[in-house]
């Protein structure tokens, strides 16, 4: 008994000090670009990133892109997007953590497009990778839109998907090309949100896909986040207001362990299972969620103050999917 509670208190004392110290340092170093950065250890602030190209959790969390739109003779809705594959490009996703990022229009994730249902939807889609690429679309389109069995060669190889929105829903898109786990965890993939016709109630909308980074390559995530950057909400809350509805499409793209989730401090949601439908299915503060599964979360605070949400997978919320809204009076 003496001993077992020796080995605990050792092992606390090994967990305990290191990471207190690293909470409250901030070190200075140097990249391997050259540059001369300062951090705390437990977060990436873009102001300081120094690698092929930043990103922006902030940025990515309210962006729809519309895509270009016309109106058809026949009334309907065109909306055309171009996508770009990349695979050379390099991203600090950790403090002094590089990775080789493949990217859609340069970003893990790719751009959240958005489209209503009915609309035609065509993606200009342009390989500028070094290896074969496609976008797989989750949701109803011919077989020959579907991302598969269509292969876009690397060094500039194109090919146009179209196909009509639906259905309502946030649903991901990723590449398909084998051996499919590689193309998906190096970040090919993002999200498509259908709105129906008649639109959903007023909201502060926002997008959180729930990913992760195997940076050793032994086939397990060593960082995990909503939006790509571990712990990044959590430095930098998301400002929502007192009283107003928040409607948060959430996706998970997490590869190598079978569930993510999603818990929701001081607070319960209404959820849209995938969102396909306007009614939610379940009043909760916790959701469970397998590779690609998604919905929709809807809610508002009562009580001004910090509240945060994360995985209650700890193991993934204490490696980064973790954050905070921070409610205004
Ligand atoms: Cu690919």
């Amino acid at each position: 008994m003496a001993t077992s509670v020796g080995v605990l208190f050792v092992i606390f004392a090994l967990f305990m000090i290191p990471h207190n110290s690293t909470a409250v340092t901030e070190q200075t170093f140097v990249t391997h670009s050259g540059a001369i950065i300062s951090t705390t250890g437990e977060v990436l602030d873009p102001l300081y990133t120094e690698a092929t190209f930043e990103f922006d959790p902030d940025e990515f969390l309210r962006n729809f892109e519309y895509g270009r739109v016309t109106v058809q003779p026949d009334g309907t809705t065109l909306r055309e997007y171009t996508i770009v594959a990349r695979d050379d490009q390099i991203q600090e996703i950790a403090p002094g953590v590089f990775y080789n990022v493949w990217t859609f229009n340069g970003t893990v994730p790719g751009p959240t497009l958005r489209a209503t249902e009915g609309d035609v939807v065509r993606i200009h889609f342009i390989n500028q990778g070094s290896k074969q690429h496609t976008i797989h679309f989750h949701g109803i389109h011919p077989a020959e839109m579907d991302g598969v069995f269509e292969i876009v060669g690397p060094n500039g190889g194109q090919f146009i998907y179209e196909f009509e929105a639906g259905p309502i829903g946030v649903h991901p898109y990723h590449c398909h090309v084998m051996p499919l786990e590689e193309h998906i965890i190096h970040g090919l993939y993002g999200v498509f949100i259908v709105d129906p016709i008649n639109g959903r109630p007023p909201a502060d909308e926002m997008v959180m896909v729930l990913n992760g980074f195997d940076t050793d390559f032994d086939g397990e995530n060593n960082f995990y986040a909503a939006n790509t950057i571990p712990f990044y909400y959590q430095h930098h809350p998301i400002q929502i207001q007192l009283n107003e509805l928040i409607r948060v499409y959430a996706v998970n793209m997490v590869e190598f362990d079978p569930i993510n989730n999603f818990h929701l401090h001081g607070n319960l949601y209404h959820y849209y299972p995938t969102g396909t439908d306007t009614v939610p299915s379940t009043y909760t503060d916790m959701i469970t969620l397998s590779q690609t599964e998604r919905g929709i979360l809807e809610f508002y605070y009562s009580y001004p103050g910090q509240y945060i949400f994360h995985a209650h997978k700890v193991e993934f919320s204490e490696k980064g999917w973790v954050g905070t809204f921070l409610v205004l009076d």
